[in-house]
């Protein structure tokens, strides 16, 4: 007897045609589509009054293809199905998707033994169609795919209406061998509408990585886990870099491991993952992936230039890099002057006022001696490469005349063809007066006082009677001067504007007439705030590092000592009577008796009872869907609002799971909220709920205006002061003390994972489980294979899987970083592999700009190789806390920081021995004749060196601006501690 339902039958007919149909994935191909097909499917059933054929029309006058058997009332069915010949195409293996109803046995009276509520899918390879004149069913030559059964079954309302159930499943098929397949569906006495049938193969679609293309791909169907190695096509102007440039298409159609890369040829820069001719005004000089970058001044470009051309009159030696600004020879010396005592004449010059744009300026000093005639011969050799702005000539003779020619010249002067530039001076030194006047000397300076001594020359061929001090500010030297008499050889000069430098010269005025002038001395007064500073500069240096030494001391002690509380707290916690749970290693911090302790769902052994015992079910007519805000690993994430019982609306985000995902993806996307579930805690995301009950699955919690912090930051670059970035971290320490707390390790700790409120709050994020295989965009493989997000992992756990509180606390100062940086990459433009090889060579991250010493103290406290030194978040918390209520602790900067050297914690940095090992150090080698051209060659002379010189000397990119300027701290620490210890570099 045949059991006819016609309320399902309704049902299914006003089923919405969408529901029956899916999107296609760009990676799926599909084979056949029971909905797609317009006319005759062509099915066959057996017995031909076992499945029904039914066809009806959607709202769009479509064909919906659908067959039902319900013959539940008499026993050992059985009724065949069988689909028209399916071609296989390139696949070798399928899948194939069932959309189908199926209702329980208990719902149906009086058909308690025969009734069944499953169905067998089977199918039949063969090289083609099967034939028309021969349709009978050969049921041995079928392979049997699976049992099927219903996830959800077909139910009734207490109204007594009937709820339609749709289930879905998904089972493969293969490998195949021959051309093409037939599927048959088997009813042993089920009450079963088929609504769909979908077969489709996986393929990872064609796709463009590291500038290398990459065709479409069948994936390997031998072992289902085996990986098609690809290799990729650079796209154009692009090269391979060192590995040529490898995906592998894993056998869901999904592109891993890129390996190798392309990178864009000289003159092109990558844009939009193509390379890109550099636009006129620029250039790109190197192969790889750095932007183009505009031409030095006075140089100029066409598009696609490998270099920029120096302007007319201007010129790069040899060794100057592209990057650096064409340059011209200098314009002459000026102010040439001699002065004489009874051995020597001496002549001084003050430097061209154009340098041309070059610090390789040098002086040639030429002489002629002059006859009564008017003939001049030269006096010798000219001195050549002269580097100072005076020179002493001696072997003069006392009644001669003289010519001096000065000429200045740098780098280009030898490449443009004109003379150099040159002043002249004649001296007749029987008349020359000699100087009365030896060397000038400071006795001390004040702000706006300077006070001087000089010597007079023994014996002084008439008495003098005093002395014309002239004195004008260095930086003005042709605009004004000012002088002054002082009868004794010494004299206070006031009204001087402070921190400036002044330039000293004294002649005596004798009865004989005045003298020549003394050569020139340049002082400087002090700086407002200083009282009177002594003649010895050192006294000044020592206080400054002692006031330094002292803050330092300060902040440790501090650190010292909240951590010895912390600590106390901790061991008298333990000493309470009631039992321990867990116990202390491994640097995990200890959940005590009484904390709640984080339970892994994964213990559970059916997931959805760890949903339940963690999560709110919420009906999905309280949540109302606004925008979409972005894409997680699982699909949409939207915000919305949450209307609550006699609570008004609140905004929520809400995570959803896309269609046609499988009851594994289901399970991980819920395993995120079951962990939030077991959280309370203001700084850690709140979760309001879950929908699983209905489509789509749903994740809802509390909204944050201001996304995670990585993109908040880069976007509001040094828009905030220190001490709201304090807390901001110490927002985030106290997130993790209490995950810490509770046993539980995040594994991903970065700022993209730290969500920020509309009042700043940052709030930990992202327990998912699946984040270490695919979402985060981190992730890179491990050599165990593990995806692993290298720049954040502390060493222990990136090599042996050793993840704890304590690599929690190393990813915690990569936060740190991040925050100070306002978002910087960790580690720039490294490579994970360097990162790694330079994380156990003992390179640490330097401290950002602006970066007050506690905090990069307390960053590489949390980069310790031994992870058990690592500080606890209770520690970090507290150490915070104090930090934001003495704000003056976070006044000292590293790059303020003179006195760090000598102290007890100061970091363990590299030794560099010359420019180039330091500068290979951090990968910025490209600049090293940069450093030269620009008369930067020993260590003492870069550690000088603030933003602004880096940028003159041709470094125009701004990361790398940073980049060098954040190393030149380690190289002044280095210059100290060598000076400490008496040895020079
Ligand atoms: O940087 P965003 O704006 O912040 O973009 C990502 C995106 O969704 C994908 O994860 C944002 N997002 C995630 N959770 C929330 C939330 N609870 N509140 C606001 N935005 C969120 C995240």
């Amino acid at each position: 007897m045949r059991v006819k339902f016609p309320v399902m039958f309704r049902l299914l007919v006003l089923l919405p045609s969408a529901l029956l149909t899916e999107p296609v994935r760009s990676n799926e191909v599909v084979l056949l589509d029971t909905t797609a097909v317009l006319g005759e499917l062509g099915w066959r059933t057996y017995p031909v009054n076992g499945w029904d054929a039914i066809t009806e029309m959607d709202e769009q006058n479509r064909p919906i293809h659908t067959f039902q058997v319900c013959q539940v009332m008499e026993p050992n069915q059985n009724n065949w199905l069988v689909s028209s010949w399916v071609w296989r195409g390139a696949a070798q293996r399928v899948f194939v998707e069932l959309r189908f109803t199926l209702r329980d046995c208990n719902s149906i009276p009086w058909v308690a033994g025969a009734c069944k509520e499953t169905f067998n899918l089977l199918y039949r390879e063969s090289d083609t169609p099967p034939n028309h004149t021969d349709q009978r069913l050969h049921p041995a030559d079928y392979a049997k795919v699976d049992t099927i059964a219903a996830d959800e079954s077909f139910t009734q309302t207490d109204l007594g209406d009937r709820v339609l159930r749709l289930n879905i499943e998904v089972r493969e098929v293969g490998p195949l061998s021959r051309r093409g397949f037939q599927l048959a569906f088997q009813d042993v006495g089920a009450c079963i509408a088929l609504l769909s049938v979908r077969v489709f193969y996986k393929k990872c679609p064609s796709t463009r990585r590291n500038l290398a293309l990459f065709p479409d791909t069948v994936p390997q169907v031998a072992a289902s886990s085996s990986l098609v190695e690809v290799p990729g096509r650079c796209v154009a102007h692009a090269e391979e870099e060192r590995d040529a440039p490898r995906l592998y298409c894993g056998a869901d159609g999904d592109w891993l491991v890129p390996l190798g890369r392309c990178v864009c040829s000289i003159g092109y820069e990558e844009d939009h993952g193509l390379c890109t001719a550099c636009s006129p005004g620029s250039y790109k000089s190197f192969v790889g992936n750095i932007r183009c970058s505009k031409c030095p001044t006075n140089s100029q470009s066409g598009p696609a230039s490998p270099v920029c051309t120096c302007e007319k009159g201007f010129y790069r030696t040899h060794s100057d890099a592209p990057s650096t600004a064409c340059t011209r020879p200098p314009s002459a010396p000026r102010n040439l002057l001699f002065s004489m005592n009874d051995s020597s004449l001496f002549l001084e010059w003050a430097p061209p006022l154009d340098s041309g744009g070059r610090r390789d300026l040098t002086y040639v000093v030429r002489c002629w001696r002059c006859g009564a005639a008017g003939s001049c011969d030269p006096c010798g050799d000219a001195v050549q490469g002269l580097s100072s702005t005076r020179v002493a000539v001696q072997d003069f003779l006392s009644h001669g005349n003289y010519i001096f020619q000065v000429e200045a010249l740098n780098g280009v002067s030898a490449l443009a063809n004109r003379r150099p530039a040159a002043s002249n001076i004649s001296i007749s030194t029987e008349h020359a007066k000699p100087s009365l006047v030896g060397a000038i000397r400071r006795e001390w300076a004040s702000h706006t006082s300077i006070a001087l001594s000089w010597h007079e020359v023994e014996q002084p061929p008439a008495p003098i009677l005093d002395y014309e001090i002239k004195y004008y500010e260095k930086e003005r030297e042709h605009q004004s001067y000012s002088s002054l008499r002082s009868q004794a050889a010494r004299v206070i000069v006031s009204g001087l504007k402070p921190s400036t430098l002044y330039v000293f010269h004294v002649r005596a005025r004798s009865a004989g007439g005045l003298s020549s002038f003394s050569l020139k001395a340049e002082f400087s007064t002090a700086a407002q705030s200083a009282e009177v500073v002594g003649t010895r500069g050192s006294v000044l240096v020592m206080a400054l590092a002692a006031v330094g030494g002292f803050s330092l001391l300060v902040i440790l002690t501090l650190f010292l000592l909240i951590t010895g509380r912390c600590q106390w707290w901790i061991k008298s916690k333990m000493k309470s009577n009631e039992p321990r749970r867990t116990h202390y290693h491994n640097g995990h911090v200890v959940p005590f008796a009484g904390v709640k302790t984080y339970v892994d769902p994964d213990t559970y052994e059916d997931p959805t009872q760890a949903v339940h015992d963690f999560t709110k079910e919420i009906d999905p007519a309280r949540i109302r869907i606004e925008r979409v805000i972005g894409a997680g690993e699982f699909g949409e994430v939207c915000s919305g609002r949450l209307r609550s019982l006699g609570r008004k609306e609140t905004a929520v985000a809400i995570k959803t799971l896309k269609g046609g995902y499988t009851e594994r993806q289901r399970r991980d996307f819920l395993h995120e909220a079951s962990t939030m579930g077991q959280f309370e805690h203001p700084n850690i995301i709140h979760l309001e709920g879950v929908v699983t009950k209905s489509r789509p699955v749903m994740i809802i919690v509390e909204y944050m205006q201001n996304g995670s912090l990585d993109t908040f930051l880069k976007n509001h670059e040094g828009q905030f002061t220190v001490v709201q970035l304090v807390v901001m971290l110490r927002g985030i320490a106290a997130g993790m003390a209490y995950l810490s707390e509770m046993g539980y390790v995040h594994r991903d700790l970065a700022a993209r994972n730290i969500l920020v409120d509309k009042g700043l709050v940052c709030k930990v994020s992202d327990f998912g489980l699946s984040r270490m295989l695919e979402d985060d965009p981190e992730g890179s493989y491990t050599s165990i294979g593990e995806k692993i997000p290298i720049r954040w992992t502390a060493p222990e756990a990136i090599s042996y899987r050793k993840f704890s509180s304590a690599s929690d606390a190393w990813s915690y100062g990569i936060v740190m970083w991040e925050v100070m940086s306002y978002g910087e990459r960790p580690y720039w433009e490294m490579s994970n592999q360097d990162v790694i090889l330079s994380i156990e060579e003992g390179y640490r991250l330097p401290a950002p700009l602006r970066c007050p010493v506690a905090l990069h103290q307390l960053m590489l406290h949390c980069w310790q190789s031994d992870r058990n030194l690592r500080p606890h978040f209770c520690d970090m918390l507290s150490f915070l806390d104090k930090l934001i209520r003495n704000p003056s602790s976070l006044l000292t900067l590293v790059e303020d920081m003179n006195g760090l050297a000598e102290s007890p914690g100061s970091p363990d940095y590299p030794f560099f021995i010359s420019i180039g090992d330091w500068l290979d150090s951090i990968k910025m080698s490209q600049y090293k004749s940069n450093f030269i051209a620009a008369g930067y060659t020993t260590l003492d002379s870069v550690a000088t060196m603030c933003i602004e010189d880096v940028r003159r000397i041709g470094v125009t990119l701004i990361g790398h601006q940073r980049r060098i300027v954040s190393s030149i701290q380690p190289l002044r620490l280095q210059l100290l501690q060598a000076q400490h210890n008496n040895f020079h570099i």
